[in-house]
Parts: structure tokens; sequence; C-alpha cells
């Protein structure tokens, strides 16, 4: 069967972009493929992390997945700390990979901004990093957004340079796996932002434990404009906020922009804001109720985490091993 790596940073609670652009086509895939889904914390602390509110965030998205329909038995769950073999083929990885490419990610450059020299040499080698976790369980396919196509190139970029600078064919190539419809939420506050856990403003995201009253609360404090629903979606070409609701909407329903357009053109945001509360609170809520049901048995959900790992390890030990001894460490 062919082998999935999907991760996600413990860098907060989840948010609905994480759900429509990632947990949402994990629940399918776990049909097709074998599946290995990763807390990254490792990532996470790229960026500084709070140590109690990392925690806490890796419990909850745990807790999260599994709410949302991750199968911890058939498939594999666990945090990535806990897997030594990250480590070790990261580092590898980090001596095999060029500058010249670090530089030129995109990622790198819109986190890092202006500020550069002040961000941690984690954040710049983040990539090698998410290769060693795809590459430690010789993935054959990794879902990703079009946010993440140019760290799954390096990824294959450093597979191959391993492999012809060790003068192996160990790394197989990874291919992408676009979700179909790979929507990008932005920020209830700015619809030209992405919607992020890790926003200082709360109110800018739906998060996957809100209830039916915040999450109402929060779309009807979402930024909009004062004209009504076009007909057409080229109607909503400069209105980025309105554009992002029909678009949540959608993809919550299950239908395309025109359908929700056709169903609703000529209404305000009043009456529009209403309709999308009840499709978000029936999609998110349910999720959120059972993840505050796992959360009251800590034991279990550590329990599952460090089964997981075990699993997990059990993969990638015999393949990050083979690959320290063809780069010539002592076993
Ligand atoms: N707004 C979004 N719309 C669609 N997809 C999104 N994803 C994240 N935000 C959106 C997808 O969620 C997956 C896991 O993301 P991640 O936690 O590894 O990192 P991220 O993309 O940096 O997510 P956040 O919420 O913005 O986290 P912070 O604030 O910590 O940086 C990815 O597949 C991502 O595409």
């Amino acid at each position: 069967m062919q082998r999935i790596f999907s991760g996600i940073q413990p860098s907060g609670v989840p948010q609905l972009g994480n759900y429509l652009g990632a947990i949402r086509n994990w629940v399918s895939l776990q049909a097709d493929y074998e599946c290995i889904f990763c807390l990254v914390d490792m990532h996470a602390i790229t960026v500084w992390q709070n140590p109690d509110e990392l925690r806490k965030h890796t419990l909850t998205q745990a807790a999260i997945l599994l709410a949302a329909g991750i199968d911890a038995q058939k498939h594999v769950l666990f945090n990535q700390s806990a897997v030594s073999a990250h480590a070790r083929l990261g580092w590898i990885f980090n001596c095999v990979t060029r500058l010249g490419w670090l530089n030129r990610m995109t990622q790198f450059k819109d986190k890092a901004g202006k500020d550069r020299e002040n961000h941690s040499s984690g954040l710049y080698v983040y990539p090698n990093l998410m290769a060693a976790d795809i590459l430690a369980y010789k993935a054959t396919h990794v879902p990703v957004g079009e946010d993440q196509k140019q760290h799954l190139e390096l990824t294959n970029d450093v597979g191959q340079k391993f492999n012809h600078d060790y003068g192996v064919d160990f790394f197989p190539q990874v291919e992408a796996l676009i979700p179909p419809a790979a929507a990008r939420i932005m920020s209830l506050r700015d619809g030209t932002k992405k919607m992020s856990k890790s926003d200082p403003s709360a109110q800018s995201r739906i998060e996957l434990t809100d209830d039916a009253d915040t999450i109402s609360l929060k779309i009807r404090r979402a930024k909009t404009d004062a004209d009504a629903l076009p007909a057409h979606p080229d109607g909503l070409a400069d209105r980025p906020e309105a554009r992002n609701l029909v678009s949540i909407y959608a993809a919550l329903a299950d239908m395309t922009v025109e359908q929700v357009l056709e169903a609703h053109q000529g209404q305000g945001f009043g009456p529009f804001k209403a309709a999308l509360t009840e499709v978000v609170v029936n999609a998110i809520a349910p999720i959120g109720q059972e993840t505050t049901r796992l959360l009251q048995d800590e034991t279990h959900l550590l329990q599952t985490l460090r089964s997981g790992a075990q699993r997990a390890s059990a993969i990638a030990e015999p393949i990050v091993s083979e690959a320290e001894k063809l780069v010539g460490f002592l076993k």
C-alpha cells in the first residue's frame, strides 16, 4: 500500500483553515493509503513556544485529530520529538542541502520578513527537517497545499542529492497530493492574510474547539463590506473578505462558489452570516464536543501517542539506520 506522511504544528489550537486545507482531507485519505500523521512539535519550536502551552497544544491537537476522524489504531499518530529518527536524518540533510536552495524558500522569507537576523536557525533549515520527516518513512505521497509545494520539491532534491553523493538508489521520489478543493482560508479580520492558529487575534480564526456561541460571535464580527452578494464569482474579485466567507460556506457545504452565490445572490451579510454560522456550527461543533470528552482522559491520549511513536519508530529506524551506515557512521 502507498504510504502518506503528513504533519501539523502544535503551535496553537487548529483552526478552520487547518481543517479544510488538511485534516478533513487526511480523514478521507485513510481509506486508500497507509497514513502516518505527525504532530510536528520540533517544527513548532522554530518560533518561540511557551513549554506549558506546547504540551497543552500537542495533547489538544491529538484529541482534535481523533475527534475529526483520524483512526490511530489502523494508522499512526504520534508527536515528532518522540521518534529520534527525525532529528538524526534532519541533521544528515542539513549537511546535504546547499545554502542556495534554502535561500530560495519563500516560506522562510515570508515568516522571517525583514527581521531575518533575529530568527532561529531552525526556521531556516525547517525544510530539511520536513524532508527528513517524509523520507524517514520512505513515504510515497504527501498531501500538501500550494504553500508547501516548494518544500516538497526540496525534499526530492535532498533525497536525490543524497543518492548521488553516496552512489546509491536509496531515497524514492515523493509525489505531492494536492487536495481536490484546496481552499485557502483567510483571516476573518483581513481577507488578504491567511487564517493562522498563531495569529495574535483569536477573532481572526475559528478554532476547532470553539462552541456554537463563540463561532456565531466571530462570524458576526467578521470583516465584510456593505454590498450584497453578487450573482457570479467575478463580483467577488476585489472583495477578499466577502470571497473568503463564501469560500468557507462552499467548502463546508460541499458546494461550488457558483452554487452558493446562486442560492444567496442579492442577500446582505446579515442573513448570509446567519446561514454561514449554521453551516460552520454543524461541521465544527461536534469536533469540539468530542475533543472535550477525549481531553478528560489524558492518560489514554498519552498512551495513544506513545503507541503511535513506537509504531512510527519501527518503520523509520531501519531506514534511518541504513542512511547513517551509508554516510559512514559507526553502528
Ligand atoms: N488558512 C489556511 N487555509 C488552508 N489550509 C491551511 N493550512 C494552514 N492554514 C491554512 C494547512 O494546514 C496544514 C497544517 O499546517 P501547519 O500547522 O503545519 O502550519 P501552518 O500552515 O503554518 O498553519 P498555521 O495555522 O498558519 O500555523 P502557524 O500559525 O503556527 O504558522 C498545512 O497543510 C497547511 O497548508
